[in-house]
């Protein structure tokens, strides 16, 4: 047994689950007039409200025991001092420093961090700037039309959300795409309708070693050389964001081009670095400081705020308490703001690829289940969608809904529906529908009773399926930096419980090594047979298909 699985504050959860695991919200919700105020928590125009979950103060008190077990207020400190918690890679995790507004010093192998966060910050501010304002010109001596982000995972997913979430703060006659997938369609597409002399790539790769990055890179440089002819002006029009700047020197991408990015940051805890200069190009610089202060008063929040109103803490509690006490294997992220469309997408690589590890910091294999599979979409879409399974399904998905009081334009008509949507589906989730409610139902339609016996038990739902809905003012870049860093903290949280390393990624590693092996042997048309019989067969077909092709 792990020291978690043995404390008095797990043992205590899991005895306090069976006196809980049958009462319905609605009953909690009787017995407290106040259940909303007691269990919602503000931070500027961020209302989370995660009243509609199955916990009483009992849960919240060993919930916030458990917290202070691991020690997690000291954790909180040496994340933001910079220590080297990413033990298995001997690095500290400093995404923080990257939106840090004071000029208290942070040391990194005795050297304070900051200046040099803030010289290479203004650096991409003045190319973004350039580029916006039609001062950064092209071989032929035009201005950029269009920016694509060459990345994939962290390098990609960040900047591509909140590229999409701030699209309406952007500038709309400057296009931002994004490329990762090495499946020469991704490119291609892209660069189907683009004009070489007015296009400016970004290879953002904090390795520059990526397989799939350094495909798509040297395609898009062959593109331009083969439609211009030559390689005339081509350093106008590669730009590179890596911590790997011999690399890029080599690739071509002339030095006052390249961004750098420190070992210290994450790939998926990226999008404040350099790796963010296709949002700063997208919204401008001024926005782009926004997004950081939003970032930094969550951090503040979360650094400073006792645990029992920490919001990043009691979210993470909650995922921990479903997913280790009542075996909740998933978590589905639900926006209803359109623009938020790829949050969930974003969310699954922070989320899985910080958490979904099996090992705990002391190199042993846990006997508790960490991280749960993300998964989301649009709430409206999912409503026509998955939600069936949420509201009758067998399984228990906690949901976090993630909605705008305004948004962009604020059609009232247009707003009304959807916040609607909004409102019953958390109640409908919570209450769900008796079956003296659904026979009343029934009843009223004007069926007999014959047929109100054939259909009751389908019309049925339980309810009792939590639901955390996080309401804020409008998505505004400040608002988005906030909820974002949320997100990451909670993450941080839930690792800390779990004692595991959240800011590695073997798992990714593993594919990238893997990929590499087997390229090799793509490259002849003689068969395998070093894999199990499988592979060799997929491999083998592969190969002869592609052999026939080409007769
Ligand atoms: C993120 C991971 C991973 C990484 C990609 C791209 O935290 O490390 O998703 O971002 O594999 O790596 P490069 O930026 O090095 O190309």
């Amino acid at each position: 047994m792990s020291s978690l699985t043995e404390s008095d504050a797990w043992l205590a959860l899991a005895e306090h689950y069976h006196e809980i695991k049958d009462i319905h919200m609605r009953e909690l919700f009787e017995s407290d007039a106040d259940r909303f105020d007691n269990y919602s928590l503000e931070l500027n125009d961020i209302l989370y409200d995660y009243s509609k979950n199955r916990i009483n103060e009992q849960t919240v008190k060993l919930l916030l025991q458990l917290a202070n077990d691991v020690d997690l207020s000291a954790w909180i400190e040496k994340l933001f001092n910079g220590e080297a918690i990413n033990h298995t890679e001997h690095r500290a995790v400093l995404h923080t420093a990257l939106r840090e507004q004071g000029n208290k010093p942070i040391i990194i192998n005795g050297e304070d961090i900051l200046p040099e966060i803030k010289a290479e910050r203004q650096r991409v501010k003045k190319l973004a700037e350039k580029i916006r304002t039609r001062q950064w010109r092209g071989v032929t001596n035009q201005a950029i039309t269009d920016v694509v982000n060459i990345g994939i995972g962290g390098s990609h997913l960040g900047p591509m959300m909140v590229t999409e979430a701030l699209w309406p703060h952007s500038l709309h006659d400057l296009n931002v795409h994004f490329v990762s997938n090495v499946d020469e369609n991704h490119i291609n597409d892209t660069l189907e309708n683009l004009n070489p002399e007015t296009t400016l790539f970004i290879i953002a790769s904090k390795t520059f070693t990526t397989q799939d990055t350094m495909v798509n890179a040297e395609t898009a440089r062959q593109w331009y050389i083969n439609k211009l002819g030559n390689d005339n002006g081509i350093e106008r029009h590669f730009t590179a964001v890596t911590s790997n700047v011999k690399l890029a020197r080599q690739f071509g991408v002339a030095g006052d081009n390249i961004f750098k990015m420190w070992d210290w940051v994450g790939g998926r805890y990226s999008l404040w670095s350099a790796i963010g200069l296709s949002i700063v190009i997208a919204i401008g610089s001024e926005q782009f400081d926004e997004l950081l202060d939003g970032a930094y008063e969550a951090d503040q929040h979360f650094r400073s705020t006792p645990l029992e109103k920490n919001i990043p803490v009691m979210m993470a509690l909650l995922g921990v308490w479903y997913n280790n006490f009542f075996n909740a294997q998933s978590m589905a992220i639900l926006p209803y703001d359109q623009h938020l469309h790829r949050f969930p997408a974003y969310l699954q690589q922070a989320d899985m690829e910080s958490n979904g590890k099996y090992v705990d910091r002391q190199g042993q294999e846990v006997d508790y289940t960490t991280g749960p599979v993300i998964f989301g979409e649009i709430g409206i879409a999912g409503q026509h969608a998955f939600f069936q399974l949420l509201h009758q399904g067998t399984k228990l998905v906690p949901s976090d809904i993630l909605a705008p009081v305004y948004n962009f334009r604020c059609i009232a008509r247009h707003h009304r529906a959807l916040m609607s949507n909004v409102f019953a589906q958390t109640e409908a989730l919570m209450r769900g529908k008796t079956e003296q409610e659904a026979y009343a139902e029934l009843k009223s339609e004007g069926l007999d009773d014959e047929q109100i016996k054939q259909r009751l038990p389908y019309k049925v739902f339980p309810g009792n399926r939590p639901t955390s809905s996080l309401l804020f003012d409008t998505l505004d870049p400040k608002t988005l930096g906030s909820i974002i860093a949320l997100y990451e903290h909670k993450i941080f949280v839930q690792g800390i419980i779990w004692n595991i390393n959240s800011f590695d990624q073997w798992g990714v590693e593993l594919g990238k090594q893997l990929a590499t092996n087997i390229l090799n042997e793509l490259n002849d048309t003689e068969p395998v047979c070093s894999h199990d019989s499988s592979t060799n067969g997929l491999i083998n077909y592969y190969k002869r298909r592609r052999a026939s092709d080409k007769k």
